[in-house]
This record gives C-alpha cells, structure tokens and sequence, in this order.
C-alpha cells in the first residue's frame, strides 16, 4: 500500500511537502529535512501537537520526535499555539500530503468530526494521543493511547482523604469544613474533566470536603500564579490545593511564599504530571503530593503508528503506566524525571 501510494504520488508529495513546510514554517513546524525527498519508502506521520504550555508537553513532543527519528519515520510536526482551529489547518494540511498515518493530540475533546471525517475519505488512519475526543463516529480514530486522567484525579481525592482524618473526625462537632481550591485545567480537555471528575468522585460522599474555588489556570504558570494572587485574597482559611498540573503549582507557590504562606505546611498541596520541579518541591516539603501523569509516550506512539500503517490492529485504548509520589516515600529512590 505504501509502496503503491509512494510511486503514484512522490511528485506530488515532493511539491505538496513544499508547500506544506513553507505553509507549516510560521507555525513552528520542524523544518524539511532532505531525507524527506530520499527515495526511501519511510513511514511519513503528521503530527499536531497542542503547543508547549508546560515542560510536560515539550518532554511530550521531544519523545515522539527522538522516536520517531529513532525508527526512521519522517515526522511532519505542526505545533498549534493552544489553538483548535490550528490543529484542524494541520490535520488537513497532513491530508493534502497524504501522510501515512495521523497522530494528535485534542486540545479540547470536540469539534473534530468534520476533519477526522476528511482524513478517513482520504484513508489515512488517525491516531489520537493524551487526550480524548468526543465523536458521533468513533470509528473515525483508530485508537487513544495516554494517561489515566481519572484515575489521577481519584489518585488526589484519595490522598485528601487520607490526610485530614483528624480534621474530619472533629466535623461532626466543629461542623467546621476541610476547604478546597482547585486549579483547573484547560477547559473543555478530556485530562481536566477526567482529573476532577475522579477527585469529587471520592470526595462526594464526604460533606466535610468543600471545595470553595475552582478556576482554569489552562495548565499555564503564570496563570496558577495570579489565580493564587485571587484565591488568597478572597479567603483566609485554605487547607487544600488540587492543581491539575505542576507548572500551575509552581505558579501558585510563588503567590504564596510572597505572602509569607507555607506552601505544603499552612496549606496541604497536591498536583499532577511529577516534573522534576515538584520533585524538587515534593523533596522541599512544599507539595505533599505528586501525581505522575507520564508524558514519555513518544516510542509507544510510533510503534502503533507503524502497526497503522502496515494496516495492522491496534488498542482501542491504550493507558501508560504512572507512579504516585508521596511526601512519605523515600524520595531519594525517585529517577531523575527528563521534564
Ligand atoms: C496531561 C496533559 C496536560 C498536562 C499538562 O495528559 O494533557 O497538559 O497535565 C499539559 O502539564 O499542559
Ligand atoms: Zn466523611
């Protein structure tokens, strides 16, 4: 198949990469290599990436581009600046130059019918990675590899409930509520709904938790740092974080300790991805809880992007596996994390 498409189609494709590269440079896409005319019969994989946002979605780019070089795929890589409608442009500009297979990774879990719906008339089989889509058709993907976004959000309303145990033995008497902020990721995204979906599910048989602020800091530093700023201001009496993300934080930490808060002692704090950063932080006893969510899924995607191409099967769905570091573990056992 692949053989075929190659030979009716390198000219085509030579002109399309072209113009593709040139229409893809503004966006940041990784420049043409001179391999991409080689007459090699190598896979060729479009791959749009939401943006870089946090450190773990740039280890999560790195690692599909070092696989992808590692196996000799050539790798069209479109980096959407947060943007929907650029990830759309991009899948379609894949289409137009026939790549082999589509990998990409949803910002938002709708609006992708149409364009997925194009790339299967062109029949170039999708690949959806790290977040979720909603479809009418789910037979308009092939498969979803990622995290557990659920499982880390009950991950963070387990260990809520396992710390304050005294707090909620008193409740019954003080009536007085263990009080919850929550920093939300990018709204719409399948990892934030799944992360407090999962959170409030443990906690939702448990009136002593509140949860009294939740906002979307978009998984952005500098974001969790002013939304810290609010939430401060507004109440005096915090004893939880959950952050959906540790670039969020990070950002709310340096709210904190401008205020002279302790962060991880005045105020309990658990966050998701497990960065080097709240390692450090984890080590620090500024956070009391890290929860992996794992962005090193680069070789695993392009295994089952070769699987796609060959026309082979793959999982419907597909979870990588994550760790939970807690404040209690020997943190000096912990691997350096590479984000
Ligand atoms: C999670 C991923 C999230 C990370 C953030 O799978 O989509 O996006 O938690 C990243 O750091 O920005
Ligand atoms: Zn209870």
């Amino acid at each position: 198949m692949i053989h075929m498409k190659w030979s009716i189609s390198k000219q085509f494709r030579t002109i399309m990469f072209l113009l593709l590269t040139c229409c893809l440079v503004g966006c940041g896409a990784q420049k043409g290599k001179s391999s991409q005319f080689e007459e090699d019969h190598g896979l060729i994989v479009g791959f749009s990436q939401i943006g870089a946002e946090s450190a773990w979605r740039t280890c999560n780019t790195r690692s599909v581009q070092d696989a992808a070089a590692a196996q000799g795929v050539q790798l069209v890589y479109d980096n959407a600046e947060q943007k929907q409608e650029n990830q759309i442009k991009a899948i379609r500009s894949f289409i137009a130059y026939q790549v082999d297979v589509i990998v990409f990774v949803p910002i938002v879990t709708d609006g992708w019918d149409n364009v997925l719906q194009e790339a299967r008339d062109a029949g170039i089989p999708v690949l959806v990675t790290d977040r979720k889509i909603e479809v009418a058709d789910p037979s308009l993907y092939a498969g979803f590899i990622g995290t557990d976004s659920l499982k880390e959000g009950r991950n963070a309303g387990q260990f809520v409930l396992d710390t304050f145990t005294e707090k909620r033995k008193r409740f019954e008497q003080t009536k007085e509520p263990i009080t919850i902020v929550e920093l939300f990721g990018t709204e719409g995204s399948s990892v934030a709904n799944g992360r407090a979906e999962g959170f409030r599910e443990v906690l939702a048989s448990h009136p002593e938790f509140q949860i009294i602020y939740s906002k979307s800091g978009d998984f952005l530093r500098s974001k969790g740092y002013e939304l810290a700023v609010e939430f401060l201001d507004m109440y005096e009496d915090i004893d939880v974080i959950f952050s959906h993300n540790d670039g969020m934080t990070l950002g709310a930490i340096e709210a904190m300790e401008e205020r002279g808060i302790r962060p991880g002692k005045d105020i309990v704090i658990v966050t998701i991805d497990a960065q080097q950063a709240a390692i450090d932080a984890l080590r620090e006893g500024k956070v009391n809880c890290v929860i992996e969510c794992n962005p090193k899924t680069g070789p695993e995607i392009i295994r089952l992007a070769e699987r796609l191409a060959a026309g082979q099967y793959i999982p419907r769905l597909q979870y990588v596996h994550e760790e939970v570091f807690y404040e209690t573990d020997d943190l000096s056992l912990i691997e350096p994390r590479g984000y």
